[in-house]
């Protein structure tokens, strides 16, 4: 949502029931999963390949020019799934307990992405490369909105130590293009959610439920 909000394009959104996927969805996305891309009734599945699509094919281009540069921002692209384990490790958790193992791994995680924005520009960001909005941005920006979302609750502080990581969120979450990627109700539909899978960190967001009844 973002890589097309980020290349000015008109395009509609379908939300769905993922408790209860309806049958149209279930035959264009193979895994039953979200997002699926529907360009000329041919639907694309799986967000990397669906940025690097829309990469391809819209102006402006989110890759760097440099092969290299872009090699290195498709492997960092690949570590999503790691990093977004160190963030939700903390608040996926049923009980404090949990809540407090997940905030003892999740540095080891969070340093390799310190020492990666480090390395990889020779800048002062505030994005991945630099001052533009890249895929990398935007496949990093979901997972630092939930996360910056419960954080207000939960108080892991876990991005403390990590001050180029921390000032990365900041600038991703102080955008438009971030933070109207998602539905007007995203805070309630994600508390829901964290109460519906019955997560620990749901316990804190009473008055926000009550609220929403
Ligand atoms: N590797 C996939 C993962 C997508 C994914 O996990 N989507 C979740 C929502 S964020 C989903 O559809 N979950 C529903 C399910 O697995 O039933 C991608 O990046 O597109």
């Amino acid at each position: 949502m973002i890589a097309l909000r980020a290349k000015d394009v008109d395009f509609e959104v379908t939300y769905i029931n993922l408790q209860e996927k309806p049958d149209w969805f279930l035959e264009i996305s193979p895994h039953g999963k979200v997002p699926v891309l529907v360009v000329d009734d041919v639907p694309l599945f799986e967000s990397n390949a669906i940025a690097e699509y829309l990469d391809e094919v819209i102006a402006p281009r989110l890759h760097p020019e440099d092969p290299i540069k872009r090699a290195r921002n498709r492997a960092w692209t690949d570590f999503v799934p790691d990093f977004a384990k160190a963030l939700s490790g903390t608040y996926y958790t049923k009980s404090k307990d949990e809540v407090a193992a997940g905030i003892e791994a999740a540095p080891a995680r969070l340093a390799k992405l310190e020492q990666a924005l480090s390395d990889e520009r020779e800048n002062d960001g505030p994005y991945f490369n630099g001052d533009k909005i890249s895929l990398v941005d935007a496949a990093y920006a979901p997972f630092f909105q939930r996360f910056a979302f419960v954080e207000h609750k939960l108080q892991t502080g876990i991005l403390k130590d990590f001050p180029l990581v921390q000032a990365w969120s900041d600038a991703l979450l102080a955008t438009d293009l971030v933070t109207g990627s998602v539905v007007d109700t995203f805070d309630i539909e994600f508390v829901k959610s964290l109460k519906r899978r019955e997560f620990y960190v749901g316990s804190m967001f009473e008055a926000e439920a009550a609220a929403a009844e």
